[in-house]
């Protein structure tokens, strides 16, 4: 049965100043990342007319190819509403503030990065999919989101969604992975498996980006300012396309949420709309019944904590914004190896060094490249530590803004175990920490940064076992800020996208039937 269809059926009321228009539906979604993208179609599949609110823009990949920057010419397209350029390493440049895709939050001793557009941190992201490890995952969760659920119903599911698969081995084969075939032998030199990562990446189209076909992006390395060949399967194609076909779904890019208000049984939804400068053009009033946060581990944990600050959502408990994590990322070289790691490098990332038995932390290093334009003798990694460091967000109404509190440094415990991973690796394979000559100067070990922010609403703290806000009905979070600080040495956007199918099915089985 189809429900909420029609118009007028769902009570959504838009008021306010800017040109207005009439909008009918009966949930909000918040934000089109992984969250957003699975609750928009699980409730279009439903019968539910929706609103899809997303700060960014639309960067559909056309015939023209020249949709996104590239990372060597970047330009405003790269970056959120800035006056340069961000990247964890490297030299950044001068733009004028756009709604590019990348935006950096700088947090006291840490900076997040996420992504901003239709598609959230798909986006940005290199598509590794890859499943917590089982022990993790039970010290990670209550008891009551079992491991086994998500391995053999919802992991499943959002595989077969973002089309995910293994580099194929004549692609592994090919130059563009030299620095990959290179690192994994040097791991197994060392004691250390790898692992090839499932990715969510079209290799017909890197196959295509060979021979000429289209323009060059997996195999010059182009993945963080988005990709102009196409490869990548973000959700942009699959996900939201399909919730767009249930004809159920409206998604409202460069629509910004400001604030959430609970009146009688409905939420009031306070939004601007943006051009792509982020100038406000416009604010609406939205009513609806049912309100879903996607706007990711930052984006809803910052909405809910200035809605209750502001008399919005009083009733929000003391777990909003505890048990925040960075999920153990850092980033790291290993240089003067005294081979050479190939010119160009490719991306998206395909195999990961398992160091789970690190005495430290148990740690997933995975294989990045590191796409400059010239040899350089070394590999760049991103480690995924499992981390137990945790902080708190909190909003500052004084300065209005997100703070959170972090160690100074960052967590003392991911350098020390990366240490301890790269001393064996260059004690039987040469090498040191860092890559210092004239061009490149990064030395050390980066973990002041994070690209895959966790927590603030966490499972079972802040909301009940499925994504309920405690203290509120018909109010639900299904993004990152579910997860606990960590996705147990994985990255984290297949454990977000499948916690949120497990949330929407019992949702829409319990509270919306
Ligand atoms: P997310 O995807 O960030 O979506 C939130 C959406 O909400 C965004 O589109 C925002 O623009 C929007 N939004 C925020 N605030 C508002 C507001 N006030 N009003 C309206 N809209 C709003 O959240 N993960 C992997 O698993 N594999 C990878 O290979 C990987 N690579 C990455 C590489 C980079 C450079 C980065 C930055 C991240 C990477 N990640 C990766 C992490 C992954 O992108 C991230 O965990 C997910 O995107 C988070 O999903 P959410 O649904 O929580």
């Amino acid at each position: 049965m189809l429900r909420g269809i029609g118009l007028g059926a769902a009570g959504l009321a838009v008021s306010g100043c800017g040109p207005t228009r009439k909008a009918q539906g009966k949930a909000i979604v918040i934000g089109s990342g992984f969250g957003g993208a699975v609750a928009a179609l699980r409730l279009g599949e439903a019968g539910f007319s929706t609103v899809v609110l997303e700060r960014g823009k639309r960067w559909d990949v056309d015939e023209g190819h020249d949709t996104f920057c590239t990372n060597l010419s970047p330009d405003e397209r790269s970056t959120w509403l800035s006056q340069k350029t961000v990247m964890p390493l490297g030299p950044t440049y001068p733009i004028k503030p756009y709604v590019g895709v990348l935006e950096r939050v700088s947090l006291p001793n840490m900076h997040v990065y996420r992504g901003a557009g239709v598609g959230g941190g798909s986006l940005v992201y290199g598509g590794m999919t890859v499943a917590p490890e089982r022990e993790f995952h039970e010290e990670i969760f209550p008891a009551g989101v079992p491991a086994e659920e998500l391995e053999t119903r919802y992991y499943p599911m959002v595989k077969a969604m973002l089309g995910t698969r293994v580099v194929p081995e004549d692609l592994y084969n090919e130059p563009m992975y030299t620095f990959a075939r290179v690192g994994a032998a040097q791991a197994q030199k060392a004691g250390l498996s790898k692992r090839f990562i499932e990715q969510a990446c079209d290799w017909d189209v890197v196959r295509a980006e060979l021979r000429g076909d289209v323009p060059k992006a997996a195999s010059t390395g182009e993945l963080i300012y988005g990709a102009n060949s196409g490869y990548k399967n973000s959700l942009d194609r699959n996900y939201l396309p399909r919730a767009e076909a249930t004809g159920m779904i409206e998604i409202r890019p460069l629509h910004r949420v400001d604030g959430i208000r609970k009146e009688g049984d409905k939420y009031v939804v306070m939004v601007t709309r943006i051009d792509e400068e982020g100038e406000p053009i416009g604010n609406e009033t939205l009513v609806c019944d049912y309100l879903f946060l996607g706007a990711g581990s930052l984006g809803t944990t910052e909405l809910l904590l200035k809605s209750r600050e502001q008399g919005g959502l009083p009733n929000l408990n003391d777990a909003v914004g505890a048990g925040w994590g960075s999920n153990g990322n850092a980033m790291f070289f290993r240089s003067d190896l005294g081979v050479a790691t190939g010119h160009p490098q490719a991306n998206p990332p395909v195999i990961a060094i398992e160091d789970l038995d690190n005495p430290i932390l148990p740690l997933l290093v995975e294989q990045a490249p590191f796409p400059i334009g010239f040899e350089h003798n070394s590999l760049l990694h991103l480690a995924v530590a499992f981390d137990p460091q945790r902080g708190r967000l909190s909003w500052n109404g004084v300065d209005g803004r997100l703070t959170l509190d972090w160690p100074d440094g960052g967590s003392p415990h991911v350098p020390t175990a990366v240490t301890d991973f790269n001393a064996r690796l260059n004690e039987v394979n040469g090498g040191k920490t860092g890559l210092v000559n004239k061009l490149v100067d990064m030395p050390g070990i980066t973990n002041d940064f994070t690209y895959h922010p966790l927590g603030g609403v966490n499972l079972g703290e802040a909301t009940d076992l499925f994504g309920r806000v405690k203290g509120y009905d018909n109010l639900f979070v299904v993004d990152g800020a579910l997860v606990p600080g960590s996705a147990g040495c994985a990255n984290p956007a297949l454990l977000i996208a499948a916690l949120a199918e497990r949330c929407m099915e019992h949702i829409l089985e319990t509270d919306l039937a």
